[in-house]
């Protein structure tokens, strides 16, 4: 019987792009730097002049799998994240935008076989957003936890 499963000390040469929504950047920027720092300290280079990462700003999360899906045709990163906030007090169309960008960053996944990590906020209000973006914890971290190892399990079992 063979186990595959992601490991963190073979993935700090992984080739990544962040994909940041602008609406709500008041948490998705937190998101982000908790994503960076996570990265970071896993031994990706988050420098300006890094080689292995790229971060790609768009209008909102309805954006995101547009994005993901032409940077993951570029074979340029073996993982995507996508970090997005969506708050039901902000928008009559919650639902809408919640539902585009989680099955559209799901199709990115499967179609093209690079993980996406779905790092889309989905709150009832800002504070509970800013809960979870560092006020309490900080998410973004996940999110670059669930990257690395994705990136390192596709390794595995390529
Ligand atoms: N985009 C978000 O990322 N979060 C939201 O809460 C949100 N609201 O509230 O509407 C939102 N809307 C913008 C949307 O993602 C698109 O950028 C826009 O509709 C243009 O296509």
């Amino acid at each position: 019987m063979a186990i595959f499963e992601g490991r963190f000390t073979n993935a700090s040469d992984l080739r990544i792009g962040i994909v940041v929504a602008r609406f709500n950047d008041l948490v998705t920027t937190k998101l982000l730097s908790g994503c960076l720092d996570c990265l970071k300290r896993h031994g990706i280079d988050t420098s300006q002049t890094s080689t292995q990462l790229d971060v790609i700003w768009v209008p909102g999360s309805f954006e995101l799998p547009i994005t993901a899906q032409a940077l993951a045709k570029t074979s340029r990163y073996q993982v995507l994240i996508t970090l997005g906030a969506v708050i039901r007090g902000d928008t009559p169309h919650f639902d809408v935008v919640v539902s585009e960008a989680s099955k559209g960053i799901a199709v990115v996944s499967r179609d093209t076989g690079i993980p996406v990590i779905f790092g889309v906020l989905t709150t009832d209000t800002m504070q509970q957003a800013l809960e979870r973006a560092g006020i309490k914890s900080n998410l973004g971290w996940s999110y670059a936890l669930q990257a690395l190892e994705m990136g390192s399990l596709m390794r595995e079992i390529e």
